[in-house]
């Protein structure tokens, strides 16, 4: 009897503070990313949200707000508004939080991932350990992985081969620095943009060219805007991470940051599938629409590497050269 008693005692109390938890939880969460479904990006955070949401019963409900319209469009701004609460969550690019995360620069140093095996070394382990608590230091509680995927270059002028073929073009790049220290090595013009400026300047031929994955490119319809000329390359790839503002993620219950977690995992799995099996479709679909794919022969893409020497030093000194290292291990013995 004493035992059914104090049985019915700590159920209660259990069932007090589930429902305490539950009370302070907000009706709805925001999810901030900067490209929607079909994008791999989008069909990552749909899953999540759409887990989330059945594994919980609906006491938490996620929104997505893409085009990071939560950033006025500008999405390097993303990670500081997650830091700050203004929003709740996100699933970012590592390039878009690079200019707050300096470690997350680490993912765009020019050709240290030679393939979807190497992107996967640094995910996971020690590399991974890194990078999540350089974000958790600066400021957000990051929970899993999913990915934009590996960037080509493309352009309206000529095909690419040599890096003499990018002299003078003007590229758009995303908001880190590091982008520009590439591609002006590489002797282009580059040019910093949001994706939500990226797409009329383009049109106008206000640049000659950008980089983005295949999915992305074929998806956001980017031939249309003469864009006929890509250099199959994988110079970086970026995988993208979900993350949560701190202050809400104590609100969770034990219970249910686990299933966030597990959540955020099926549905980075689901992602990575979509933007890896995504790009050869896309390639083919690219090259249906008139798009000149070229891919490089081991020196000639050593030309490039070559090139880009000074400024994988250079930014690994930033990033920090242990990070680099423990990567370069990790890369090496995939
Ligand atoms: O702006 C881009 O190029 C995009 C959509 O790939 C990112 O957000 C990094």
């Amino acid at each position: 009897m004493r035992i059914l008693k104090s049985l019915a005692v700590t159920v209660t109390a259990v069932t007090v503070a589930a429902s305490a938890w539950a009370a302070d939880y907000k009706p709805e969460y925001t999810v901030s990313t900067v490209l929607p479904a079909p994008f791999p990006w989008g069909i990552a955070a749909e899953k999540w949200v759409e887990l989330v949401k059945e594994r919980t019963q609906g006491r938490i409900n996620l929104k997505i707000y893409s085009n990071s319209q939560l950033v006025q469009g500008d999405q390097t701004k993303e990670f500081t508004a997650l830091r700050q609460g203004i929003i709740d969550m996100a699933l970012g690019s590592t390039i878009n939080w690079s200019p707050q995360v300096k470690e997350l620069n680490l993912f765009s140093l020019p050709f240290l991932m030679p393939d979807t095996k190497a992107l996967d070394a640094l995910t996971r382990g020690a590399v991974a350990d890194s990078i999540f608590a350089a974000i958790r230091d600066k400021g957000a509680e990051p929970i899993g992985w999913a990915e934009n995927g590996f960037r080509q270059v493309t352009n309206s002028k000529h095909e690419i081969r040599t890096p003499a073929d990018l002299k003078g073009l003007k590229i758009r790049v995303v908001g880190s620095p590091l982008y520009n220290d590439i591609f002006s090595a590489l002797g282009a013009n580059p040019t910093q943009m949001s994706w939500a400026d990226a797409k009329p300047a383009l049109t106008t031929k206000a640049v000659d060219g950008q980089e983005n994955p295949i999915t992305v490119f074929k998806i956001a319809k980017i031939e249309t805007v003469g864009q006929l000329f890509m250099t199959r390359w994988d110079y970086v790839a970026d995988p993208l991470i979900f993350a949560v503002n701190p202050r809400v993620w104590k609100e969770f219950s034990a219970a249910d940051q686990k299933i966030l977690v597990d959540a955020a995992a099926e549905a980075g799995k689901v992602g990575i599938a979509a933007s890896r099996e995504g790009d050869d479709v896309a390639a083919k679909e690219a090259t249906a629409s008139g798009v000149k794919i070229t891919t490089l022969t081991e020196a000639e893409r050593k030309a490039f590497v070559d090139a880009t020497r000074g400024v994988y030093a250079d930014w690994s000194k930033k990033i920090g050269e242990d990070l680099v290292k423990l990567a370069e291990q990790a890369v090496a013995k995939r």
